[in-house]
């Protein structure tokens, strides 16, 4: 089959976002196997393929339609359509949802001994950076006249080296800036990976699977949060359990053989159940608590 009826995912090849981006893959549902170039994984059960790239690559592939999809940072997405904007360029994909991992920041950060004191205090001095227009945004935004050093990489030695006064860069420990004698001071941006499509409309059968594929999608983050709790109560004591379930909705009650005091409850929990969570319910008169993982979900 060729391009006309399969999809192609444009993902990171090596890097941080690599086995969250296939697992999210695996986990709807897709079987694949990787071609001997390494750069294609064509899907055995699915018309989708996926392609292996570096991740700034992915929004360029996705806007020249090579590919359909993309998986990428919303860093890397507002760099570029900034990026495109400034060159006059149409940005031409969409970002259709958040995926919930590869989770970070892009912030200013001051050598340790600076004395910052808001945003003026970088005004006419140097930001080091590998996020040129979102920082030259975000200056505009802010009213700060500061030069931009882009940089392709190792920003956070570029004080030391005497290339810039201050940085902006990724955040997510903060133990990159600590050991560089670095001060987080600013968030520029929140970023978490994105799943991006191209905005030209795709011929009927793949539209139908994309539309399946982000289904999908929102069973795997809603089960990673997700379980399935089982207890009985006391049906005195039902109205508060139900106040302390976890975003459960309706659970359902089912009767118990030999007693017409407790009952069973069973509900699923959009949200983690924590051992406290259990203690309050126990408190409230719940027993023989049971708290079990979720495998799949379709909302
Ligand atoms: O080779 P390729 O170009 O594909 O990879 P890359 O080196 O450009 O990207 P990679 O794999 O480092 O990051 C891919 C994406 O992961 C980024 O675009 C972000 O969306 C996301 N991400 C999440 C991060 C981080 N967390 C992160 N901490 N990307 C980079 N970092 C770096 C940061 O630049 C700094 O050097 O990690 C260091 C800081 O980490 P902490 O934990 O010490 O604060
Ligand atoms: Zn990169």
């Amino acid at each position: 089959m060729d391009r006309e009826e399969r999809l192609r995912v444009a993902v990171q090849k090596s890097g941080r976002l690599t086995d969250h981006s296939l697992d999210l893959m695996s986990r709807c549902g897709l079987k694949y196997s990787r071609g001997k170039d390494q750069l294609l994984c064509y899907g055995e059960n699915m018309p989708l393929d996926v392609l292996l790239v570096r991740d700034d690559d992915i929004p360029d592939l996705v806007r020249e339609d090579v590919c359909d999809l993309g998986i990428v940072g919303g860093n890397v997405v507002h760099e570029k359509r900034l990026g495109f904007m400034a060159r006059g360029v149409e940005p031409l994909f969409e970002v259709l949802q958040p995926l919930d991992f590869g989770r970070c920041r892009l912030s200013i950060a001051v050598p340790d001994q600076f004395r910052y004191e808001g945003p003026a205090s970088i005004d006419g001095l140097r930001i080091a950076t590998t996020y040129p227009h979102t920082v030259a945004d975000w200056l505009e935004r802010t009213g700060i006249k500061a030069e931009v050093v882009t940089l392709s990489g190792a920003v956070e030695i570029a004080p030391r080296l005497g290339r810039a006064d201050v940085i902006c860069d990724l955040v997510s420990t903060g133990s990159t800036l600590q050991a560089n004698h670095l001060r987080e001071v600013e968030v520029v941006l929140q970023s978490q990976a994105m799943l991006i499509r191209t905005p030209v409309p795709l011929p009927q059968a793949k539209e139908d699977w994309l539309r399946r594929i982000l289904l999908r999608i929102d069973g795997v983050q809603l089960v990673t949060e997700s379980k399935y709790i089982m207890l009985h109560a006391p049906r005195a004591a039902l109205p508060e359990i139900r106040r302390l379930l976890p975003g459960s909705e309706y659970p359902t009650i089912v009767p118990l053989e030999g007693t017409t005091e407790k009952v069973a409850v069973h509900a699923v929990c959009r949200e983690n159940v924590f051992w406290e969570t259990l203690e309050s319910l126990k408190a409230a008169g719940a027993s023989a608590l049971l708290v079990l993982p979720v495998e799949k979900m379709l909302p």
